[in-house]
C-alpha cells in the first residue's frame, strides 16, 4: 500500500453541540477524494493532545478554529502534498514531528487528527477495500463490537443535577449488532415512556441521552433496570448489562468526590462502586476515580479488577507512556481509546497495542462533540477490541457510528460480542 497526496483542504464546519470543528478533504494521486470529521471532548483529560482555537471572543466565543484549519491548508499541507507515503505509520510521523510539540499544540491536535484520519481513510480508499480492513491483523482478528447506547447523560453533558455523566445499555448477550441496535433502541424508549410517566424532563444531553433532574446514580440505576425489563430483555450479562461513565475527574475537588450533595473520599467512592456492582448489573466502570488519584486507582482495581472492567479515560488519555505506567501500577484494566486524545491514527493504534500485549482492554470511544464521521466505527471492527461508545440510539451524529456497524455487519460475516478475551 502506498499513498500519493496531492492536496489537502480543511474548512471550518460545525460540531453536533453547535462549535466548530474541522473538516479535512484529502485528494490523492490516484484521484481518491476522501473526507474527515473531527469530534471534541467536554470532560477532557489534562494530558490530552491540545486543541488549537483561536480564542477570538468576536467569533464563536472564541471557540473557531481557523488556525488550526490554517494549519492543514498551509504548513502541513506545504509538508505532505506530493509526498508518497508507505503507510499510515509513516505519514504520521511526518505530523508529529512537523508538530514538534510534545502535546501537538502548535498545529493543532484537532488539525493533525484531522489529517490522519483523511489520510487512513485515503489509504483504504487506494487500495479499494474497507476501512475496517486496514486495521486488521495489527491486534486480534476482526469482530462487531458491542455498542454501549449512553442513554442518560449528567455532569458535564447536561445542565441537570447528576454528577454522573453517563449511564450505557451493553447488549453482551445480543446474537448480533442488529439485535444489540434493536435492543438499545427499544430500551431508550422504554425509558422514556417511564421518565415521561414519573413527571421527569426527557430533554436530551450532548450525546443524546436523556437529562433528568435525579442527583442520586443509584436512582438512575434502578430505572435503567426497569427500563430494560419492560422493554422485554433480560438486566445482566446474558441480556442488557449497564456501563457507566462517572467522568470523577469533573466532581472531584479539594480531595473528594461531591455526589448528589455529599463528599466521599477515595475510599468511600470504591465502597459505593461495590454496592452498586452487587445490587445492579453494572459490568463496565469508566473514569470511577480521578485522574490525578493514582493510589485511590490501585485500591479500586484491587477491590473491583476481578469483577468488571475498569476502563481508564481521563487519565490515560489514549497515551502509550501513560498505560505503561498504569500497567506497571496495576491500575484499571482496560483503556478508553480516543483517536483525537493523542492526536493521530497510527497512536491510538500504539495504545491499543500496548493495552492489548498486557490484557489490557480497549473500548473505542466518541467525543461529546462529534460529527457525522464514522471512523470509530471501522476502528473498533477492525481491531477487534469488542466494545465501542457513540451515545444514545438517537440523534444523526451518533447513529453514524451504529448504522456503520450494521453496514459492515450486512457487508460481512464477522462475530460479534467482546470476543474470547473476555466473559
Ligand atoms: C468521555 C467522553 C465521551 P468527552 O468522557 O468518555 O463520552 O466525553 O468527549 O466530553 O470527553
Ligand atoms: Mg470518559
Amino acid at each position: 500500500m502506498v499513498l500519493t497526496v496531492d492536496k489537502l483542504h480543511a474548512v471550518e464546519i460545525l460540531d453536533s453541540r453547535g462549535r466548530p470543528t474541522l473538516s479535512v478533504t484529502l485528494a490523492t494521486g490516484d484521484g481518491v477524494r476522501v473526507r474527515a470529521g473531527v469530534p471534541s471532548g467536554a470532560s477532557t483529560g489534562s494530558r490530552e493532545a491540545a486543541e488549537r482555537r483561536d480564542g477570538d471572543p468576536m467569533r464563536f466565543s472564541g471557540q473557531g478554529v481557523l488556525g488550526a484549519v490554517g494549519s492543514v491548508n498551509g504548513e502541513i499541507s506545504d509538508a505532505l502534498a506530493g509526498r508518497t507515503f508507505a503507510s499510515l505509520a509513516d505519514l504520521d510521523a511526518v505530523l508529529v514531528e512537523l508538530d514538534g510539540a510534545e502535546d501537538k499544540s502548535r498545529l493543532g491536535a484537532n488539525a493533525i487528527v484531522g489529517v490522519s484520519m483523511a489520510a487512513a481513510r485515503a489509504f483504504a480508499a487506494s487500495t479499494g477495500v474497507s476501512l475496517w480492513r486496514t486495521f486488521t491483523g495489527l491486534l486480534g482478528s476482526p469482530r462487531l463490537p458491542v455498542p454501549h447506547f449512553n442513554v442518560v447523560n449528567g455532569g458535564v453533558h447536561a445542565p441537570n443535577e447528576l454528577d454522573f455523566q453517563e449511564f450505557m445499555l451493553a447488549p453482551l448477550g445480543a446474537p448480533s449488532v442488529a439485535e444489540a441496535v434493536r435492543a438499545g433502541a427499544e430500551v431508550y424508549g422504554a425509558l422514556r415512556k417511564l421518565l415521561l410517566g414519573r413527571g421527569f424532563s426527557v430533554g436530551l444531553g450532548d450525546e443524546g441521552g436523556f437529562a433528568p433532574e435525579i442527583a442520586r446514580p443509584e436512582e438512575v440505576l434502578t430505572l435503567l433496570v426497569e427500563a430494560i425489563t419492560t422493554a422485554g430483555y433480560r438486566a445482566g450479562r446474558d441480556g442488557v448489562a449497564i456501563a457507566m461513565d462517572p467522568a470523577s475527574s469533573e466532581f472531584f475537588r479539594d480531595g473528594a468526590y461531591h455526589v448528589a450533595g455529599e463528599a466521599l473520599t477515595s475510599d468511600g467512592m470504591i465502597d459505593r462502586y461495590e454496592e452498586m456492582v452487587e445490587r445492579f448489573p453494572v459490568w463496565l466502570l469508566e473514569d470511577g476515580l480521578a485522574e490525578s488519584d493514582w493510589a485511590g486507582w490501585e485500591r479500586l482495581t484491587a477491590r473491583l479488577g476481578e469483577r468488571i472492567e475498569l476502563v481508564g479515560d481521563d487519565i490515560f488519555c489514549t497515551n502509550p507512556a501513560i498505560i505503561t505506567e498504569a500497567i506497571a501500577r496495576k491500575v484499571a484494566n482496560a483503556s478508553l481509546i480516543k483517536v483525537n486524545q493523542i492526536g493521530t491514527v497510527t497512536e491510538a493504534l500504539d495504545a491499543m497495542q500496548v493495552c492489548q500485549d498486557a490484557g489490557y482492554a480497549q473500548f473505542v470511544s466518541h467525543r461529546s462533540g462529534e460529527t457525522e464521521d464514522s471512523f470509530i466505527a471501522d476502528l473498533a471492527v477492525g481491531t477487534g477490541c469488542g466494545h465501542m461508545k457513540s451515545g444514545a440510539p438517537a440523534r444523526g451524529e451518533r447513529v453514524a457510528k451504529y448504522n456503520r456497524l450494521l453496514e459492515i455487519e450486512n457487508a460481512s460475516r464477522l462475530p460479534y460480542g467482546l470476543g474470547d478475551a473476555r466473559s
